[in-house]
């Protein structure tokens, strides 16, 4: 989450004056009695409203209060903003808990042309443990050698999806 976090402060500090103040608005929207903290229950009301049901699972707000205060100040809150904003809100699709840092990726899935095909993520925990199920042959990846090996499939002319190796 470490990683995530420095992420969004970058991602902050670039932000156009008219996008930070968007931020400070959907903040104080969230922030129902303008206490300038957003607790559990504010934060799920505002996502119920949204019907986004993956984001009301707690991993999620348990990860965003850093100094786990119960609360999220603006600067815990703003990390939520880039997580929807950039996409990186990706949840484990065995257990449903948000995905912090390094997470394993279906890489025949993830690369799929079909886009019927969605993406298959999980959590460490899950991977380790062996708690999912998906289709057969699977190949799965972290993140990390994800990315690598997408930008190596990109530079490679004509790309070939059938080309993955093993990670
Ligand atoms: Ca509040
Ligand atoms: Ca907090
Ligand atoms: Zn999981
Ligand atoms: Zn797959």
């Amino acid at each position: 989450m470490e990683e995530i976090r420095r992420a969004a402060t970058a991602y902050y500090e670039n932000l156009p004056e008219e996008k930070k103040r968007y931020a400070r608005f959907i903040f104080s929207d969230m922030d129902k009695n303008g206490d300038g903290q957003i607790n559990l229950r504010e934060f799920l009301e505002y996502h119920n409203k949204d019907n986004n049901s993956a984001l009301t699972h707690p991993s999620l707000f348990k990860a965003l209060d850093k100094n786990s205060n119960g609360s999220l100040d603006f600067e815990e809150a703003m990390v939520l903003y880039y997580i929807m904003q950039s996409g990186r809100a990706l949840f484990c699709k065995s257990c449903n808990t948000f995905l912090t840092d390094v997470y394993f990726s279906c890489s025949q899935c993830f690369t799929s042309n079909d886009s019927a095909v969605s993406t298959y993520e999980i959590c460490c925990d899950c991977y380790g443990g062996k708690k999912f199920t998906h289709h057969k042959d699977a190949i799965f990846c972290d993140n990390y050698s994800l990315l690598s090996q997408s930008r190596s499939l990109a530079l490679a002319a004509p790309p070939e999806v059938n080309k993955l190796g093993s990670c």
